[in-house]
């Protein structure tokens, strides 16, 4: 049988700083060669939560292919956001750029800098809303629900306030 090395991954992106939109689509260009995009969702004009005393985010969610192990794709995404300018700042505070892992497959894992799946999105609208728009039946490592059945649950809850199309083949480019 065939060895297929690649994993499905969901990645979150967030950015409340800067071009939003040129930063989240500039992050997925970097994100290849080391990960294959396959759908990104619609993007989001979503409330922040936990600091609200900070700009809105705009936010979406991929599905990517990669052979890169989760620790390797975790120090891949940290080196996009510190290129685009992503500083430290407080917890929860505002960022050019925010690339989480949501998903590796199916794997769970439970490390100190690194909890998958990722441990908020269960409460995250910003989160929910755009997974369920390209994966609307999957069901989590260890969730016992499709997506779709929480981001039913906080839709129209206020947080997500605009959707915006995809991107344009022009911001696709490689
Ligand atoms: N990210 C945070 C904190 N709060 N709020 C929204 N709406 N979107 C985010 O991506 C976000 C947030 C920290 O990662
Ligand atoms: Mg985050
Ligand atoms: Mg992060």
């Amino acid at each position: 049988m065939q060895h297929d090395p690649a994993t499905t991954v969901y990645l979150a992106l967030g950015a409340n700083l800067g071009d939003r939109r040129a930063t989240i689509t500039a992050a997925i260009r970097q994100l290849a060669p080391a990960m294959l995009v396959e759908q990104v969702s619609s993007l989001y004009e979503t409330v922040p939560a936990y600091v609200l005393d900070q700009p809105h985010f705009l936010n979406a969610v991929l599905r990517g292919h990669t052979a890169l192990e989760p620790g390797a794709l975790l120090t891949h995404l940290k080196q996009i956001e510190t290129g685009l300018g992503r500083t430290a700042t407080v917890r929860f505070g505002p960022r050019t750029i925010d690339i989480d892992i949501l998903i590796y497959g199916d794997r769970q894992i439970a490390t100190n800098h690194l909890t998958i799946p990722h441990p908020r999105m269960i409460e995250r609208p910003f989160v929910l809303v755009p997974l369920a728009e390209i994966a609307p039946d999957l069901i989590p490592p260890g969730w016992r629900v499709p997506v779709k059945a929480l981001a039913a649950a906080v839709h129209g809850h206020g947080d997500v306030l605009r959707k915006y199309g995809g991107l344009t083949d022009a911001e696709r480019k490689d």
